[in-house]
C-alpha cells in the first residue's frame, strides 16, 4: 500500500480516537481490500503519529486469545496492539466515561519479563523463565468503529481497541501460581458480570507472551525487559455506564477496582 494511503487511514483512526467519536470501519467502503499486514502498516503509522505527540509506549497488548473470539472472527491467530501512558488509568481512581467512546474491560493476567524475549521459536516455558513478576489488570478497549464492527485488519489498524489499562500492584513470581487455573470474576457493582480462567487465553497466558515475541520477529522486533504486557481477556468484554464500581478477583493474585464516573 502507498505510503500517503497508509497515512490516511492511520489518521482516520486516530482523529476518531482523538475526538472521541465512532467511525465506519476501514473495510466497509474507504479501502475494502486491507490485508492484516496493510493494517499493521497502518497501525505501526499510527504508533508513530503518537509517539511524535510526545506519548511513550508502557507495554504490548494481545488481543483475540480466546478460542471463542478466535473462532467468531473466524481466524487462527492472535493480533497486537499498544498501551501508552495517556491510557494508564492508577487503580482505585475514577475513570470519566465522556473520555471514551463505548468503553468495555477486559480482566486479563499481566506479564513483566526480566530480560528481552526475541523469536522465532519462543515457547511458553521459555516466557516463564523469563518472567520477573506477573500481575493483574484490567484492559479497558474502545474500538473507534461503530458498535465494536470490525474485520480483524480492521482492528489491527485500530491500534487492537486499546484505550485504558489498569495495573494492579499485587506481584507475583510465576511459579506462585498456576496461571492457566487462576479464576478470574469480573463485578460491576457487586454482582459477578463474567468470570473465567487464565487458561481462556490460548491455553495458558504464557503462551501469549510467547506468541507476541514469535510475532514481532517477523518485524525484527522483540519483547522488552521491564515492560508490562497484557496477555489477553480472562471472560468476556463487560460494557462500562456511569457510576459503576468495577471489581476484578483474581485467584492468588489480588484484585483491581477503579470506579466510574
Ligand atoms: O484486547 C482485546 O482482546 C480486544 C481486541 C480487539 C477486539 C475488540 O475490540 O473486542
Ligand atoms: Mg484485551
Amino acid at each position: 500500500m502507498e505510503k500517503d494511503r497508509v497515512k490516511e487511514l492511520a489518521n482516520y483512526v486516530h482523529n476518531a480516537e482523538k475526538e472521541k467519536r465512532e467511525i465506519t470501519k476501514i473495510t466497509a467502503e474507504l479501502y475494502p481490500e486491507l490485508t492484516i499486514e496493510e493494517a499493521y502498516d497502518v497501525q505501526e503509522e499510527l504508533v508513530r503519529q503518537k509517539l511524535e505527540a510526545g506519548y511513550k509506549i508502557v507495554g504490548p497488548k494481545m488481543g483475540i486469545t480466546s478460542e471463542a473470539k478466535m473462532k467468531q472472527m473466524n481466524v487462527d491467530n492472535p493480533i497486537y496492539g499498544y498501551v501508552f501512558d495517556n491510557m494508564v488509568v492508577e487503580e482505585g481512581n475514577a475513570i470519566s466515561i465522556s473520555d471514551y467512546i463505548h468503553p468495555k474491560i477486559e480482566p486479563e493476567i499481566g506479564f513483566i519479563l526480566n530480560r528481552d524475549l526475541e523469536g522465532p521459536g519462543i515457547t511458553t516455558l521459555d516466557v516463564l523463565r523469563a518472567t520477573e513478576y506477573v500481575l493483574p489488570a484490567i484492559e479497558i478497549i474502545d474500538s473507534r468503529y461503530e458498535n465494536f464492527n470490525f474485520t480483524l485488519p480492521d482492528v489491527v489498524a485500530d491500534n487492537t481497541s486499546a484505550a485504558g489499562a489498569v495495573f494492579g500492584t499485587y506481584l507475583r513470581k510465576p511459579e506462585e501460581l498456576e496461571l492457566d487455573v487462576v479464576g478470574v470474576t469480573l463485578s460491576l457493582n457487586g454482582e459477578i458480570q463474567s468470570l473465567g480462567a487464565g487458561a481462556a487465553v490460548l491455553g495458558h497466558p504464557a503462551k501469549s507472551v510467547a506468541s507476541l515475541a514469535n510475532m514481532l520477529s517477523e518485524k525484527g522486533e522483540k519483547v522488552e525487559a521491564g515492560k508490562p504486557i497484557l496477555t489477553g481477556g480472562v471472560t468476556a468484554a463487560v460494557k462500562l455506564s456511569p457510576g459503576d464500581f468495577v471489581n476484578v478477583k483474581y485467584g492468588g493474585l489480588g484484585d483491581v477496582s477503579f470506579f466510574v464516573k
